[in-house]
């Protein structure tokens, strides 16, 4: 009997949303709906509903890495990802699995860095010695490094209020190690349109997209990054793979849906629902 070849595996290195718009349930919805299986390494709860994350209990760092060895050791991994990370002992740990696990931009296993700060809420995801952390052990680990403007804002200090500061922003965080640089233009609410910026260290891309009215967004990050690494993991190249995640993320903020009283996620099964309209 011959046995059934399996879809690539992503793995995705974050935080758990109890409301389930966010965080490693994002990343798994989409990895789905990328035709990628799914591993996790899950680094903390969060008691989280649209008014907010309202407690949190952090995993052991042991149990972090334990899990990105488990998974990578027996299962395989096309592609990795973070997302929440929580605290300058769980960056150290994820380091040093990532480097034994053969993920990261030197390593055979690409590896895409969600510099994940803050929930949409501005509730920190992790402190000063988290930050450092993430810039100085991560960072030059990344293959690609996908911030937000708030989170350009922390890494380099640079205020962005125009697609001009988009670039040199990218040049400073390239500086700071990553392979390739995507800085996601979602919070430059001041641009009609939504045009990302990939940059390798001398070439820029664009990646063009409609601002989109809806006020449901939460979770369009972890879904861009997470069609990201699935794009990688399912063999693309990296500007092939961060176009198809622009493609994907629009789609899902076009998708998105009001739940509970604030912001209601974006839709990472839209290509689900349009294949039961027929
Ligand atoms: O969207 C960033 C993010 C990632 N991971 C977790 C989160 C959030 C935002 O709320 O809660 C667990």
């Amino acid at each position: 009997m011959s046995e059934a070849t399996g879809p690539p595996a992503a793995l995705t290195i974050a935080g758990s949303d109890s409301g389930g718009a966010a965080g490693l349930q994002a990343d798994l919805r989409t990895f789905l709906t990328c035709g990628v299986h799914g591993l996790v390494a899950v680094t903390a709860v969060t008691v989280q509903n649209t008014l907010g994350v309202h407690d949190r209990a952090d995993i052991p760092a042991r149990i972090v890495a334990g899990q990105i060895e488990a998974v990578a050791s027996d299962m395989g991994v096309q592609a990795a990802k973070t997302g929440m990370l929580a605290s300058a002992d769980i960056i150290h740990a994820v380091a040093e699995a990532c480097d034994k696990a053969e993920i990261g931009r030197d390593a055979a296993v690409p590896f895409v860095v969600d510099p994940v700060a803050a929930s949409m809420h501005g509730h920190p995801l992790f402190d000063d010695a988290g930050l450092a952390a993430l810039r100085d052990e991560l960072l030059p680990r990344a293959t690609v490094l996908t911030p937000n403007l708030d989170e350009v804002r922390l890494l380099t200090g640079i205020e962005v209020t125009d697609r001009d500061q988009m670039h040199q922003a990218a040049v400073v965080l390239h500086r700071l190690g990553p392979r390739y640089v995507l800085v996601k233009s979602g919070h430059l609410v001041s641009d009609p349109e939504c045009v990302d910026l990939l940059f390798d260290g001398s070439t820029f891309v664009e990646l063009p997209g409609t601002r989109f009215a809806t006020p449901h967004t939460h979770g369009a990050g972890d879904t861009m990054a997470s069609a990201l690494t699935a794009g990688l993991a399912r063999g693309m190249d990296m500007v092939e793979a961060a176009r198809f995640g622009k493609w994907f993320v629009a789609n899902a903020v076009a998708n998105a849906y009001p739940m509970g009283a604030k912001v209601g996620p974006v839709s990472a099964f839209w290509r689900l629902a349009a294949e039961e309209r027929g």
